[in-house]
């Protein structure tokens, strides 16, 4: 089991001005920041980032949406940092997510949802290593 995991504030969350709330809610749930970097992504990059979902149906809103404003990028270390960010962010649908989530909490849809948590430490590992050279991590 890995220590750590990776997040990006999304474009609606950050357009909202939710960008220090979720940062809090993630510093008190006990998670420390290895890395982090306020940027934005065009087409092209959103699109290799979510490559997996290349042949789904939202694959185009969903690449629109990721690169229609700034996100923030962060490399976080907890115990159990993958699972546990999980949970601290909830179900991908906001609709569906626990209370208290930071997707209960500042999500509008299953498509502007906040916030991304790897999924498994080996994704954590790749996503990291997309936005972060090691000289970026402390
Ligand atoms: P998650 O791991 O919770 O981010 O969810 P997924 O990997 O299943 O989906 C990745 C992203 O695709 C979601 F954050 C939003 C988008 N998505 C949609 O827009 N519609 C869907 O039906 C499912 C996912």
């Amino acid at each position: 089991m890995s220590n750590r995991t990776f997040t990006m504030i999304k474009p609606d969350a950050t357009s909202k001005a939710y960008t220090g709330a979720i940062l809090n809610q993630i510093l008190e749930a006990g998670f420390t920041i290895k890395a982090m970097k306020w940027t934005r992504l065009t087409p092209e990059q959103a699109g290799q980032f979510y490559d997996i979902h290349r042949e789904r149906p939202f694959f185009g809103e969903l690449v629109d949406f990721m690169s229609s404003g700034p996100i923030v990028a962060a490399i976080l270390e907890k115990e159990n940092a993958v699972a546990d960010f999980r949970t601290l962010i909830g179900a991908t649908n906001p609709a569906q997510a626990a209370e208290g989530t930071i997707r209960k909490k500042y999500a509008a849809s299953v498509g502007e949802n906040a916030v991304h948590g790897s999924d498994s430490d080996e994704n954590a590992q790749i996503e990291g290593s997309f936005f972060f050279s090691g000289l970026e991590r402390f």
